[in-house]
């Protein structure tokens, strides 16, 4: 099918196209059309000049040389309010990431004193695995008595003036040296984003060196701390992920069942969702009402969380939440928090879709509010399950318009199942790297973001990776856009340099991992820490490299911070909101270098992305002598 070439502008996702192309027709606005009519953007916020942290303001400082304020009312230059600005945003962040981690701590506590509903503990190994980490006793101790203690431990970092984070240790010796030289080695996690709101408030930190130090602080606390608590305590809960087949794209909607879009972040609640939809009497209901049965997908990292445990499919990435939408064909779009476009409301009312929020932290214009907690948690879901089929007799079959493209995907890549899939050492992985076999290793993560053709970022990215021998590791709505490209399964491996594909073939691995949702970033962080361990060095020597082609949340100003923190350097497919200090622009990607070992790049062009990372692989390697 051909499309017209502002269609073909906007994504290179079959299935995008064609909902775009359908939604136009109807006269369905989505996130593109509502970015047009924002062009031109701010000019001065574009470039991060714009401060409106104190009703003296707005005030806004010129870019030009000879004209316009060079000063806010305070006397704020450009570099204090985009340094300030910047360290907001991972504020933001790190305290989404980490609140999402605290959730995670807290179903930890209620079901180990056996008050959560629904809920087990699934992983023992993992749970005396992190016990050990805490210097919780485990011999003798019922799993219940080790998760309370581990729930109380992890818990506690939130809150924790002073000493560190426990899962930074992982980090080698030499990187923890270095955070601690450098007055960046994080304290509790809600102590370090608490104090970039004090120092950003007008007439505090005025040093742009300073504030960024302390935004790296803060992010450090989120990937080592709050996100890795988050995907640790989810593996104990819900099982350690091993890979398992799914499918990816918008046809995994299916016209005869009730379809039931579990999109989000947190699986405290997808779990029991999933678990609801399997009840029997639920599956009798929908029969009973004319459905083949239900069909629960998951979207954006809610979507990574449920296939890397169950398979189940996912329906698509952030920019494709309201085409979900407009397929006429889903019942219930169950929400928690996160990534979820306020603009849901009113197009759910275009059709008979349900917009069920349930985090008391997440209310959305036009939604049904059905609140979840993990003490009623199964029950919680059941009734919301039920709501999902009892609708299945509103949807009108005339509108029902569901793409076919689906694409079959291996996901459920954790650390643990990639040590196993190597044979249980991660010695394979070491030899290949230092043979040449594989170049390096890329951590490519992040969103969509209508700036750049929807999935183009991403998937030019990742091929021409590959191509060049890069085994990537995958997370957040990139891993959806890789697996709806096809470039996670065994033989995507074909499309890969012939070093990559000869490993992926004799271990049948697919090119390009998914590790999971963006808090999993911390598996990254974990396996690049024990590869350095192994090694003897520390991360910043390793030819590893991240990048984030396509990304637009406040989440991932704090990921980047995180990766580039632990000394991994990163490219940036959009242009991040500092260009208006060049000071703080030359700390980002140059001066970073000196402090913790890793920098920034901005590159709009994936291609051109892919090779700077190749280059600094090659540097790596060269420096290592392999
Ligand atoms: O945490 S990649 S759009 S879904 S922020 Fe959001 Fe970005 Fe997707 Fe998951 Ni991550």
């Amino acid at each position: 099918m051909s499309y017209s070439e502002k269609i073909l502008s906007k994504s290179v996702d079959p299935a995008t196209q064609q909902m775009l192309e359908f939604a136009e027709k109807q006269g369905l606005e989505t996130a593109w059309d509502r970015y047009e009519k924002m062009l031109p953007q701010c000019g001065f916020g574009e470039l991060g000049l714009c401060c409106r942290i104190c009703n003296m303001g707005p005030c806004r400082i010129s870019p030009f040389e000879d004209t316009g304020p060079k000063k806010g009312v305070c006397g704020a230059t450009a570099d204090i309010i985009v340094a300030r600005n910047l360290i907001r945003m991972i504020a933001g962040g790190a305290a989404a990431h980490s609140d999402h981690g605290r959730d995670l701590a807290h179903t930890l506590l209620l079901t180990a004193q056996g008050k959560s509903g629904g809920y087990e503990i699934k992983d023992e190994v993992k749970l005396a695995a992190l016990a050990k980490e805490y210097g919780i006793k485990t011999n003798g101790r019922s799993k219940e008595d080790i998760a309370l203690d581990l729930a109380h431990s992890v818990y506690a970092e939130f809150g924790k003036q002073e000493g560190f984070v426990q899962f930074s240790r992982r980090a080698p010796e030499r990187r923890v040296a270095l955070w601690k030289k450098a007055g960046i080695d994080p304290r509790g996690i809600d102590r370090e984003i608490v104090e970039i709101m004090h120092r950003t408030h007008i007439g505090v930190d005025n040093d742009p060196v300073n504030l960024i130090l302390q935004g790296l602080k803060a992010s450090i606390a989120d990937g080592w701390g709050g996100s890795c608590i988050a995907t640790e305590i989810s593996d104990v809960l819900f099982g350690t992920p091993e890979p398992v087949r799914s499918q990816a794209n918008l046809g995994v909607l299916k016209k005869d069942e009730v379809n039931i879009i579990a999109h989000g972040h947190e699986p405290v609640l997808s779990e029991m969702i999933v678990a609801a939809a399997r009840d029997p009497r639920l599956l009798d209901k929908a029969r009973a009402a004319g459905a083949e049965g239900i069909n629960v997908v998951g979207m954006c990292c809610t979507g990574n969380e449920i296939s890397m445990r169950h398979g189940i499919p996912i329906a698509g990435n952030f920019l494709q939440q309201e085409l979900a939408v407009i397929t006429g064909a889903v019942e219930a779009m169950i929400v928690d928090v996160q990534c979820i476009m306020p603009a849901l409301g009113d197009l759910c009312e275009c059709f008979h879709t349900k917009f069920i929020s349930t985090s008391p932290k997440a209310k959305f214009p036009g939604a049904v509010h059905m609140e979840f907690n993990e003490e009623k948690g199964f029950d919680i879901a059941m009734e919301i399950v039920e709501a999902a089929v009892d609708n299945y007799a509103m949807r009108n079959p005339d509108k029902v318009f569901i793409p076919e493209d689906k694409t079959d995907c291996m996901v459920g890549f954790s650390t643990e199942a990639i040590v196993k899939a190597l044979g249980g050492t991660l010695d394979p992985l070491l030899d290949a790297i230092k043979s040449g076999a594989i170049k390096g290793i890329a951590g490519i993560v992040g969103c969509n973001n209508p700036k750049i053709k929807h999935d183009h970022g991403h998937v030019a990215l990742v091929e021409e990776l590959i191509k060049n021998n890069v085994l990537i590791v995958s997370t957040g709505c990139n891993a959806i856009a890789c697996a709806k490209a096809g470039l996670m399964l065994p033989e995507a491996a074909d499309q890969a340099g012939d070093g990559l594909k000869g490993v992926c073939k004799a271990l049948g691995l697919p090119p390009v991992l998914h590790m999971g949702s963006c808090v999993d970033i911390s598996r990254i962080l974990t396996v690049c820490a024990a590869v350095a361990n192994a090694l003897g060095v520390d991360i910043s020597d390793l030819p590893v490299a991240g990048a984030a082609p396509e990304w637009m949340s406040e989440k991932a100003v704090s990921i980047g911070a995180y990766v580039v923190s632990s000394g991994i350097f990163t490219v940036l497919g959009t242009v991040p909101q500092v260009l208006g200090s060049p000071f703080v622009t030359e700390i980002l990607t140059k001066i970073a270098n000196d402090v913790v070992g890793a920098a920034f790049a901005v590159e709009t062009d994936p291609v051109k992305g892919a090779h700077l990372m190749i280059a600094h692989m090659d540097a790596k390697r060269q420096a290592l002598g392999i």
